[in-house]
């Protein structure tokens, strides 16, 4: 991923033409956009392929499967044309494993520990644990919550120069420049940009903020 904004949007949106007038808008201030289940099961294969060809295009299927299944969803995943794919670490160092073989040339990021607060209860314990997982399997990178800096921090002395992607700005209370300081690439934003009344200054307010923070 080349990162030149900071910023990823997450187009958490089910209209979808509502999804790619803000993917058109957005798509030349982030460096990725990132399109869940919600947006596949409302627009379907083609409108996910048009959303890819607007740039970095990563996929954010979860998979949180047993080697084979993960195996079989990611190769279809790496055929709709995802530069990245997002995948669960709790599931185990052989899950984690097999998305990085199944996925070819798409760059995986494993998600450690989650950023609701849910997340502190189950994968935060357990987050340097997976982020080791992620370096020994030859991730690109790892998913560490914005919401809780100081676990980015603690994060990125396991994961080295490997990038970290922060979801958990704005809508869930942490802060760009906050998780930027602590160590994170790239922030990854869905409400806060996708919600707002102009969804490309929203997104270049955020490069903004983390530029201002001198990062
Ligand atoms: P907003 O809370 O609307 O900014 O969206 C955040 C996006 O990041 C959503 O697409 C979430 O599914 C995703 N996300 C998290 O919020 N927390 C995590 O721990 C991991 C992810 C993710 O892997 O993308």
């Amino acid at each position: 991923m080349r990162l030149r904004h900071r910023t990823i949007l997450a187009l958490d949106v089910t209209d979808p033409n509502r999804a790619r007038s803000v993917a058109r808008a957005v798509a030349g201030d982030v460096d990725a956009i990132k399109i869940g289940w919600a947006l596949l099961l409302s627009g379907g294969r083609d409108l996910i392929k048009e959303v890819a060809s607007l740039g970095y295009f990563l996929c954010d299927f979860r998979t949180s499967e047993i080697p084979n299944t993960t195996r079989l969803i990611v190769e279809q995943v790496a055929a709709l044309g995802a530069s990245g794919i997002i995948t669960q670490g709790f599931v185990g160092e052989d899950s984690v494993r097999a998305a990085v073989e199944a996925a070819g040339d798409a760059e995986v990021f494993v998600i450690t520990e989650m950023s609701h607060p849910g997340g502190a209860q189950f994968t935060a314990p357990h987050s340097e644990e997976i982020a080791r997982i992620a370096v020994r399997a030859g991730a690109a990178g790892i998913v560490a919550p914005a919401t809780r800096p100081a676990r980015v921090r603690a994060l990125r002395a396991i994961v080295g120069s490997r990038l970290i992607l922060a979801p958990g700005v704005g809508a869930q209370g942490g802060t760009a420049s906050e998780a930027i300081a602590a160590g994170a690439d790239a922030v990854i934003v869905g409400r806060s940009i996708y919600e707002a009344a102009d969804p490309r200054e929203a997104a270049r307010g955020i490069a903004a903020e983390i530029r201002a923070a001198g990062h």
